[in-house]
């Protein structure tokens, strides 16, 4: 058996234990709570929630925005051995009543702005048996409503507030993620207690250098594993503060976020830097800020330049995966190769096999696979897709990189079919499906095209049913009506016929080829 450890302990407990209880841990809109206030509305919460029946090892799934609210819940959670499952806000009811079969929680939490959605998706979720409701909710459905304030107060009397942490271990599943990584369907990847301890003891420890005088701002939401790490697992690590913005990231916003409330480390991707360069953003928006990180998909090294050039901060462009938990590739304070993603992160070893599975030369392309200790132990329910990832002690990323003579890596692009826009899996046959659902529609399909910043979206090629009249602009709209809108084409191009092989499958090479051009 591995050794007793639990993350909420690791994240909370140690700090107020060795008298730390005063400083801030949550900061900004989401939220101002210090260490000791924290640790004992986690402890309430998690009575709390013993006493509705949560138990060890059953799934309680997170649909909120980043808030005191989402840091309690999961905490708390991990604190009594549950499992909590923070989701994308972004997902529709069908979509989260999908996740909320697929992960068979018994309770669903959520915040003010994604009532409407919960209630929706709750309806048709049979073995949920109770939703958790943050500040302000209001909600009304079929399985028991617990407020969450008062679920706390609850939590003194049916509970035990003063309770040490579920005796879990390092190898006790701690939380899930889903990712639609390259097969398009939502999986779940499982991770351990000790998981996160890896992550923060490497990435924030070891590149980010995060000290407990830090403040964290990620444009990047919690519900991702990288915003998660961001926001949540490497400032709690370090006793520093996090900043907590429950609105969608904003540009304007976010710089004044970062200046009220002193942010040290600022976090995105490379489309919400490249907006942020478009937002006409004085030089000295994020003055006071000393590194920011990039992850998500590669960060072009025109765009770096630009931004570090006008911002006067260096960005470190890395890369993770939800199934690694976060980041094991990433360039280095003073050492960054724009355009390349960097170097390993310490205690994770890297390799580039070619399609035989051996390992190829510097300058060689091929498939890179992971070895680290923050791996998944792999996907809830998904047996196939566990063996493709998960191999051995490799993970399969599904990126094709090349490593130079000097050991720095660089990406090629996906394996797969896959995209990926703004940073977040996009499946070319969900967003064809949308557009086969139009009347004018007769076939599609999308493909990823690099936009005048260098960041991948998606364009989609449409034959038009015959006879029919459609713009690229209506079904633009139409895609947006019916997707999370970063899924929608930027770009629609009609064609007589799609370009396909002699077995009749459509030759994605050809239109990435064309939709380069
Ligand atoms: O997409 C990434 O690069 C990433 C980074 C950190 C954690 C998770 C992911 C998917």
């Amino acid at each position: 058996m591995s050794e007793p450890f639990n993350a909420c302990r690791y994240l909370l407990d140690r700090h107020v234990d060795r008298g730390d209880g005063g400083r801030a841990a949550l900061t900004g809109p989401g939220g101002d709570l210090t260490y000791a206030e924290l640790h004992d509305r986690v402890r309430r919460t998690a009575a709390g929630l013993c006493g509705i029946g949560l138990a060890p090892e059953q799934r309680l799934l997170m649909f909120m925005a980043d808030s005191a609210d989402f840091v309690t819940v999961f905490l708390a959670a991990m604190r009594i051995g549950a499992v909590p499952v923070p989701v994308s806000t972004m997902t529709r009811a069908d979509g989260l009543a999908e996740l909320l079969r697929d992960s068979r929680a018994t309770l669903l939490a959520v915040t003010a702005d994604f009532a409407a959605t919960a209630a929706e998706a709750a309806a048709t979720a049979p073995e949920l048996a109770g939703v958790l409701a943050g500040d302000g909710v209001s909600i009304t459905t079929g399985p028991p409503v617990h407020a969450l304030a008062d679920l706390a107060e609850a939590g003194l009397a049916t509970g035990d507030p003063a309770g040490e942490p579920y005796a879990t271990t390092a190898d006790s599943p701690a939380f899930w993620l889903y990712t639609s990584g390259t097969t398009g369907t939502p999986k779940a990847a499982m991770h351990r207690h000790g998981s996160i301890r890896v992550v923060c003891e490497t990435y924030g420890e070891q590149v980010l250098g995060i000290r407990p005088e830090d403040r964290c701002l990620s444009a990047a939401k919690a519900f991702f594993a990288y915003g998660l790490g961001n926001t949540v697992l490497f400032p709690l690590a370090a006793g520093a503060s996090t900043i907590l913005e429950p609105e969608p990231s904003r540009p304007r916003e976010l710089a004044e976020r970062a200046r009220a409330h002193g942010a040290t480390l600022f976090f995105a991707g490379p489309t919400f830097f490249a907006t942020m360069l478009r937002a006409d953003l004085p030089r000295d928006a994020l003055a006071g800020t000393r590194l920011a990180a990039s992850a998500g998909e590669p960060l072009p090294a025109e765009l770096y330049r630009r931004w570090t050039g006008h911002f006067g901060i260096d960005v470190l462009d890395g890369i993770g995966m939800t199934e690694m938990l976060h980041i094991f590739l990433s360039n280095r304070e003073g050492r960054v190769r724009p355009g390349t993603t960097g170097l390993p992160v310490p205690g994770y070893e890297l390799r580039i096999l070619d399609e035989e599975g051996r390992e190829v030369a510097a300058g060689t392309p091929g498939t890179l696979f992971v070895r680290g200790e923050s791996t998944a132990t792999g996907y809830w329910s998904r047996y196939a897709a566990s063996r493709q990832v998960f191999q051995g002690e490799w993970l399969r990323t599904g990126d094709t990189y090349v490593r130079d003579a000097d050991g720095y890596y660089t990406c090629l692009g996906r394996t797969g079919d896959m995209l990926k826009a703004g940073g977040i899996w996009v499946s070319p046959a969900e967003v064809e499906a949308r557009l086969l659902a139009h009347a004018a529609v007769d076939q599609a399909a999308v493909v990823a095209a690099t936009d005048a910043d260098g960041l991948e979206k998606p364009v989609a090629y449409v034959v038009a049913a015959p006879g029919a009249r459609v713009t690229e602009e209506e079904l633009i709209a139409f895609c947006r009506a019916g997707l999370p809108s970063f899924k929608r084409p930027r770009r629609v191009v009609f064609t007589e016929r799609l370009p396909t092989t002699a077995t009749g499958k459509i030759r994605r090479v050809e239109l990435r080829a064309l939709a380069a051009a």
